[in-house]
Order: structure tokens, then C-alpha cells, then sequence
């Protein structure tokens, strides 16, 4: 097997059954080709960032060990997505399930399919929170310390569930 990267993953949903659909996601995680679910935060119910009259969501992030490339990963995250009756519509619509690839190990990209760090994860206390629940001493690659980008951040309302 190729080398193992550290990947964390977000998982977010607010339509349907979310907290069933992010269990049954997290089912599929665990059965990834040429990976490991290493461990899961615990899940938070947030209020909707973004376009704010839509349903609260529930969030929690995912560590991953995985041998996967991360084109393959972002592939396999979009595969478990569509399972679950993910329509790829409006930017910050409400969504049964979204799987967001917030680090691979500390790679850092900009292309025009995947951005490494994610892109808004810095300003997002929905990630950062369930992050540095499974990572305290987790850095961000240029951004520095996630729990110091978390204290930073403005309140946002994220409830343990
Ligand atoms: N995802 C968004 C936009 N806004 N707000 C919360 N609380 N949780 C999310 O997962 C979320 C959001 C776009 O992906
Ligand atoms: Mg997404
Ligand atoms: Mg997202």
C-alpha cells in the first residue's frame, strides 16, 4: 500500500435525517479502499452560516489514514455524497450530506478542483470545533494553531448534540 496520509474530513448535513445521515456516511468512511477511520469527533448541531433561513445543521469531522491520493479521496467523498441523494445545486443551499476534505496531511494546493487547506475552514467554528476535539494540537498549514484560529473566532452557535 502507498504511504498513509492523514486526512480530515467534515461532515455536515441539514436536510432529511441528519444525524442517521451522517452515521450511515461515517458506515461508509469506515469502509473506504486503502484507508482507516482513525476516529470521529463528536457531533455538533450548529446554526446555518452562509444563508442563515435554512435549517440548523449537524457538523463533526472525520480523521482519516488513507492511501488514497487526494483527488482519489475528494473522488470517494463525492461517491458517498451522491449515495445519499446529495444534488449539487445552490452554493450554500441546505444539503443531505456534505463531505468537505479539510486537510491531507499538510499538503497545500489551490486548483480548480480542490483547494488544500479547505478554504473556509479557518473562519468556521462548526469545523474548527470538532477538529480540535479529535486534534488539540493540530496546526493548520500556514494558518497556524486551530484551537488559536477556534478562540479566536466570533460566537457562532454550535451545540453538542
Ligand atoms: N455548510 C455550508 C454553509 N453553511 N453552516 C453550518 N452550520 N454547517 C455547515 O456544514 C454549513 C453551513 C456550506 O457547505
Ligand atoms: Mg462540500
Ligand atoms: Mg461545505
Amino acid at each position: 500500500m502507498n504511504a498513509q496520509v492523514r486526512a480530515h474530513v467534515a461532515l455536515g448535513s441539514n436536510l432529511g435525517d441528519p444525524l442517521a445521515t451522517l452515521r450511515s456516511a461515517l458506515g461508509d468512511l469506515e469502509h473506504l479502499r486503502a484507508s482507516r477511520l482513525v476516529a470521529v469527533s463528536p457531533l455538533y448541531r450548529t446554526a446555518p452560516i452562509g444563508l442563515i433561513r435554512q435549517p440548523d445543521f449537524i457538523n463533526g469531522v472525520a480523521a482519516l489514514d488513507t492511501g488514497l491520493g487526494p483527488y482519489e479521496l475528494l473522488a470517494e467523498l463525492f461517491a458517498i455524497e451522491a449515495r445519499h441523494g446529495r444534488l449539487r445545486e445552490l452554493h450554500h443551499a441546505p444539503r443531505t450530506l456534505d463531505l468537505d476534505l479539510l486537510l491531507y496531511g499538510d499538503l497545500c494546493q489551490d486548483d480548480a478542483a480542490l483547494t488544500l487547506p479547505h478554504p473556509r475552514m479557518h473562519e468556521r467554528a462548526f469545523v474548527l470545533r470538532p477538529l480540535v476535539d479529535l486534534a488539540p494540537d493540530l496546526a493548520l498549514p500556514g494558518r497556524g494553531s486551530a484551537a488559536a484560529l477556534l478562540a479566536a473566532l466570533p460566537a457562532q452557535r454550535i451545540d453538542p448534540l
